[in-house]
């Protein structure tokens, strides 16, 4: 308990009831409208905005408070081609069997292939790392707790500031990531976790029918 020091709970705001109901409804209708996009247009995107957004994705809750991730925002074009080269090689194989029949199928009713030319027309790529060990403030190696959940939710956050600022996001997973450590110059202690694209979509984007099918609320809670 030796380190153990509280302080007042910072900036809390609780609401009345009825603020409550208008604030819950008020944020479903809003982030119903988030879709995975992948018709993305050239139009810039700020840095402050993402940086933003990104210092949103470090405020989500994780094991033992080590915020065990690390973003890397990808706006040069170069090594956006990069990225694009390798996720198309990885996706090549990917599409020509290495998924799988029955996974190939689950994927039919998306469209999607092996063509990412998003990774290249969208003003932003984030790159997530999950990272295994850290360093504590001496230097010293220090373990990560709960990581994947730590992570999923920190990249929940980011998704939810990047859409409430406005902005269309994919989450992309090229399959196998191990590509983007080299590509971005991150150590062997982190893992590549998820690829975002960021930009706005474009004035004729679609989005697949089936993506739009949401489970309804009985088929995804149980209040007991
Ligand atoms: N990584 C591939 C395949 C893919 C897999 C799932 I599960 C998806 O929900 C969507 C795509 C791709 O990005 O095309």
């Amino acid at each position: 308990m030796k380190d153990y020091q509280p302080v007042p709970l910072p900036d809390w705001k609780g609401y009345d009831e009825e603020e409550m109901r208008l604030r819950a409804a008020n944020y479903l209708s809003d982030i119903r409208r988030r879709h995975s996009v992948r018709n993305f247009s050239d139009i810039p995107v700020p840095r402050d905005i993402i940086e933003t957004c990104i210092r949103a994705a470090g405020t989500a809750p994780s094991g033992a408070n080590h915020q065990p991730w690390h973003f890397v925002c990808v706006s040069d074009p170069t090594v956006k081609r990069k990225i694009r080269i390798a996720a198309e090689h990885e996706e090549e194989a990917f599409y020509s069997g290495r998924a799988g029949e029955d996974w190939l199928e689950n994927l039919d009713k998306l469209g999607t292939d092996q063509h990412k030319p998003f990774l290249e027309t969208a003003p932003w790529l984030i790159a997530i790392f999950l990272q295994r060990s850290s360093q504590d403030d001496a230097g010293n190696k220090r373990k990560n707790y709960y990581t994947s959940e730590s992570v999923g939710i920190a990249t929940g956050f980011l998704l939810n500031a990047l859409h409430c600022a406005g902005l269309a996001t994919l989450t992309h997973t090229p399959n196998p990531m191990r590509f983007l450590n080299e590509v971005l110059n991150r150590p062997a202690t982190e893992r590549a976790y998820m690829l975002l694209v960021v930009g706005h979509p474009t004035d004729d984007a679609t989005v697949p029918a089936a993506a739009l099918q949401k489970k309804p609320l009985p088929d995804i809670a149980t209040f007991i």
